[in-house]
Formats: C-alpha cells, sequence, structure tokens
C-alpha cells in the first residue's frame, strides 16, 4: 500500500494523501500539488462531542521531508486522530515515516507530539488501541476541567474598528458578563482589522488562531462581543464546530437565570423570543434557495413555518399576558400616588450598589450580588426622616453599555415606574474603571426612557474602595454626593439633599437634570 502511493506520487509528481477511518476504511483518496493537499470538506464527520475526528491522514512527501507547519494545523484544525507523511525516497521507495497525534491538555501546554523519523517496517499498522487509550484520556481530562470549573468554558471574541481601550474596556465589562452568567472565560481573541469580514467578522487566519486556542484550552463556547447578524452565527458555528453566542444572547441568558417574578419572566422570553424570531426567518431564506429549484416546499421549510408560527403565536400569548401584569402594576402604581408620597427612584448601571443603597437606607432585603443584574425586579420600601416626613424608595434593573433594544422594549413596563418618580438618584459606582463611559449610558438610557426631566442627584457609591483624596476630587469634578452604601454613616449629605429636595432647606439641593449633551462639568 504504502509502496503503490510513493510510486504513484513520484510519478504525477503531486502530493497523495488518504483519509482512513478507525475501522480502516478509506474515505477519502486526496491529490495534491508538490507541497501540500487540500482537505475535503468534512461535515459529514461531525466531532460532536468528541475529542479525535475518527479520520487519520496517510499522505506523501515527495522530498522525504518532515511534517511541516501546514500539516501540523490540519491536524489540529481537523482534530485527525493522526497525522502521517510517509517519505519518498529518490527511487521512489518508501523512505522515513513521521508521524503525530494531538495530545490531551498538559501542564507545558504542547499541543501535538511529533514522533521521531522511523522506517516504515516500523509503524505498526494496529493503530486502535493506541487511538482508543489517546481519545479516551482526551474525555477524562475533559469530563475533569468540567467538574473543576464547574462550568462552561468559553473563549471571549472581539473584532471591532473601535479604538483599542475602548475595545479592551467592552472586552472586560463582557468577561464580567460571562462571569454572571457562571461561565468561566479562559482566554481573549482580539482583532481590528482594516475591514471586518461579512460571514465571520474575524478573519481567517484569526478564526484560525480561537480554534487552534480552543482546543488547547477546551473551550466549548465563543461569546463575541459584538453582535452577530444570523448569518454570521451560522458560519461561524459552521467554521469551529463550536457553539456561539453574541453579546445581547449573553445578556438575555443573564436576564434568563435571574429572571424570578412572572413578569419579568414573561419579559425575558419576549425578549428572547423577538430575538430569535428573525433567525428562524433567515435559515428558511438560505434554505428555501436551495430547494426553490424543485418547485415544491422542502420539509425544512415547512418545519420553519411551524417554528415561526408558534414562536409568534407565543409571542402574542406572553404580550397578552404582560398586558394584563402590567395593568395590575398600573393600579398597584395609582394606589402608591394616591398615598401622595414622594417617590425616590435609585437608577444606574448594573452593580453599582442600588439594591445595597435601597436595603441600607430602608432596612430590607433585596437580593445584592456582587454580579451584573441582580436585580431584574423593582422593589419598593418606605423610608422615613424626622418630623413625619417620608418617601418611598424604589430599586430596579441596573442599565448597561448598548442594552438590547428589545430588552429595553419587554421592560419597558418595570421601567415605566420610573415615570413616578419625583426624584432620581443616580448611583455610580466611584471604584469602576470605566466610570465615565457609565454615567454617560446612563444618562443616555435615561433620555430615550423621556426621563431627562426628572430632578436627579448624582451619588458616587463605594467610597471605601477609593482613598478619601481621589473621592473628593472626583465628587467635586462632577458635583456628585460621595457615599458608601455599606457604611450607613455615611449617608448624612444624601439623606440631606432628598431632605432639602421635597421639604427645601437651608441649603440649596444639589439637583441637576440630565443634560441634552454629555458634556460633565
Ligand atoms: N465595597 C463596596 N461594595 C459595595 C458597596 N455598595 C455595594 N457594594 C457591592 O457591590 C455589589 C453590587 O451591589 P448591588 O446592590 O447588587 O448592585 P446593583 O446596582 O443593585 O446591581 P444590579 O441589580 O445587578 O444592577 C455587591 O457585591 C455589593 O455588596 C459599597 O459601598 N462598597
Ligand atoms: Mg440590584
Amino acid at each position: 500500500m504504502a509502496r503503490l502511493l510513493t510510486t504513484l506520487s513520484q510519478e504525477i509528481n503531486r502530493q497523495i494523501g488518504i483519509l482512513l477511518g478507525r475501522d480502516g476504511k478509506i474515505h477519502f483518496v486526496l491529490v495534491g500539488d508538490q507541497r501540500q493537499l487540500m482537505i475535503p470538506d468534512l461535515s459529514d464527520f461531525r466531532l460532536g462531542k468528541r475529542a479525535l475526528r475518527g479520520l487519520r491522514l496517510v499522505h506523501t512527501h515527495l522530498k522525504n521531508e518532515a511534517l511541516n507547519q501546514e500539516d501540523l494545523t490540519d491536524l489540529a484544525l481537523l482534530r485527525l486522530d493522526l497525522i502521517v507523511a510517509i517519505g519518498i525516497l529518490p527511487n521512489g521507495e518508501p523512505g522515513q515515516i513521521y508521524l503525530a497525534h494531538l495530545l490531551p491538555p498538559n501542564p507545558s501546554d504542547r499541543l501535538y507530539e511529533i514522533h521521531p523519523p522511523m522506517p516504515i517496517h516500523q509503524l505498526d499498522m494496529n493503530l486502535s488501541p493506541f487511538l482508543k487509550s489517546l481519545e479516551a484520556e482526551f474525555s477524562r481530562q475533559q469530563a475533569q476541567t468540567r467538574a473543576i470549573a464547574g462550568q462552561e468554558q468559553a473563549i471571549l471574541v472581539s473584532a471591532s474598528k473601535a479604538s483599542r481601550i475602548d475595545q479592551e474596556e467592552a472586552m472586560d465589562e463582557l468577561a464580567e458578563l460571562a462571569r454572571s452568567a457562571r461561565i468561566s472565560a479562559i482566554d481573549r481573541v482580539m482583532q481590528r482589522p482594516k475591514a471586518l469580514h461579512p460571514k465571520t467578522l474575524l478573519g481567517k487566519g484569526k478564526l484560525k488562531e480561537v480554534i487552534m486556542r480552543a482546543l488547547q484550552q477546551q473551550a466549548e463556547l465563543l461569546i463575541f462581543d459584538q453582535n452577530l447578524s444570523p448569518l454570521q452565527v451560522r458560519t461561524i458555528g459552521e467554521v469551529t464546530e463550536m457553539k456561539v453566542l453574541d453579546r445581547t444572547q449573553l445578556i438575555l441568558d443573564i436576564f434568563a437565570q435571574r429572571a424570578h417574578s412572572r413578569e419579568a419572566k414573561v419579559q425575558v422570553e419576549l425578549a428572547q423570543l423577538r430575538y430569535r424570531l428573525p433567525r428562524l426567518a433567515e435559515r428558511s431564506t438560505a434554505l428555501s434557495r436551495l430547494t426553490g429549484g424543485i418547485g415544491g416546499r422542502g420539509p425544512g421549510e415547512t418545519r420553519l413555518e411551524v417554528d415561526r408560527r408558534r414562536a409568534r403565536d407565543r409571542i402574542a400569548r406572553l404580550e397578552r399576558e404582560l398586558k394584563l401584569l402590567a395593568a395590575a402594576r398600573a393600579r398597584r402604581r395609582q394606589k402608591r400616588t394616591q398615598n401622595r408620597l414622594p417617590i425616590v427612584s435609585i437608577v444606574g448601571y448594573t452593580n453599582a450598589g442600588k439594591s445595597t443603597l435601597l436595603n441600607a437606607l430602608t432596612q430590607s432585603k433585596v437580593e445584592t450580588q456582587d454580579l451584573l443584574f441582580a436585580t431584574l425586579d423593582t422593589a419598593t420600601r418606605r423610608l422615613r426622616f424626622p418630623r413625619e416626613r417620608e418617601v418611598i424608595v424604589t430599586d430596579t434593573v441596573g442599565f448597561i453599555q448598548s442594552l438590547p433594544p428589545d430588552l429595553l422594549g419587554a421592560f419597558r413596563s418595570t421601567l415605566d415606574e420610573l415615570q413616578d418618580a419625583h426624584l432620581l438618584i443616580h448611583l455610580v459606582d466611584i471604584a469602576s474603571p470605566r466610570l465615565e463611559q457609565q454615567i454617560k449610558t446612563v444618562k443616555k438610557i435615561l433620555r430615550e426612557l423621556d426621563l431627562s426631566e426628572t430632578p436627579t442627584l448624582l451619588a458616587f457609591n463605594k467610597l471605601d474602595r477609593v482613598d478619601a483624596e481621589t473621592a473628593n476630587a472626583v465628587c467635586a469634578r462632577y458635583g456628585a454626593i460621595g457615599l458608601s452604601a455599606r457604611r450607613s454613616d455615611t449617608f448624612e449629605p444624601l439623606l440631606k439633599a432628598i431632605e432639602d429636595n421635597f421639604w427645601g432647606g437651608s441649603q440649596a439641593p444639589r439637583v441637576e437634570s440630565v443634560s441634552a449633551n454629555d458634556r460633565v462639568p
């Protein structure tokens, strides 16, 4: 067999390769040029949960040369069982055998093992036991990493034309989002290409790098910081054979994990369905293009029609339910306004400490966590001041940069509560490296919610996390009130500003409206 390959190969002066299955069956015969082979489409040999593809490549090297980088890249990207090159001697006889295989994760992070060249008669033709044990080792390691992490492992990816610093900051936030979704982000790949690749965002070489890193670190998930079109999700999924999520889907995922009340659940499901519906539609046009020529509707298309109709039915049902829930909420709101108590709403970027502040101000126990989007439901509590003065304080879902529009829409009724507020406390995490960006984002969303006219107190939280000097300087620069939600002895200035706002006072209240532009004093 080997001799047949080498003589033929020498005669036509091209590489010849065969792809063999575990059972020794030949699945493909490949003819290349002098230097390399073109690997065919292997989509019939999907990896699924396996670490290796179940195919080994045996091919000729015309000049009896060792495995080169291209060979090793093919081995890794295609997850071949083995790659074997048979060197050809000048007389056309088989020369050395060059063999390499992938390695399970190891402390030195080596991706593959290259064996020393050996004469052909030393090659043990029965490779099955070896391959079995190699695969077993892969899956043992995989199970172990999963058990240790207990979480899905993801590589974060960003391809953008934004400035490096913006791109990095957005990636930091994506990492926090991943953590909040209980996904462990084990690596990052960033690219700032001149032109974004229309189908994969990343360039070809970069995508190869991603696959290699994923293989090395056993990641099974790619999370893009950019929102992807349905076509992009599909293409990247096919090329990498990994699960692909974008920023919006990740946020929706967190919301879905975190939704407790019926209303929150309905809102999140609505947003998810609305996000998915066009993706179903897109797939159907792709299919109908394939089956279109035959004149009939393919079975795939029919199923998709059903899927789409179901999704639309469900959306309609959820919308009706949400209306009822919103009406009940409106009645509760009305009762509250009848109470004529002033309403103070705490708004701000997610994780700013809003719920912690509500709890501390009103001695209540709303859940707080060092995770993004800990709160999805509005909480309402009373806060008493001396002299029988009383206000209602509400806490609500946090904001985030590039909030998916569907989500904002779905949370409209929750956010509607903010319309009743007589005063907003815009709470900011003073220790955040993205403070400026976060303030701008919150102001922008407040404008979108038509809340620009509501008087707003800017309050910087987590003073304990920066030194006093910095705290004073930053607060002064933004005209903000400083406090730490974890220390009630720091609340005095904020309480005073709230009281002054409603009942006047010796000191003019520090109230600002959200200005039309984002310039900060
Ligand atoms: N060091 C410090 N940590 C704080 C302070 N206030 C809140 N935190 C912490 O910040 C994290 C977020 O607090 P939350 O109150 O859940 O924040 P939130 O704004 O309600 O967040 P979402 O509901 O997720 O939008 C928690 O781990 C809090 O314990 C503070 O003054 N100092
Ligand atoms: Mg909260």
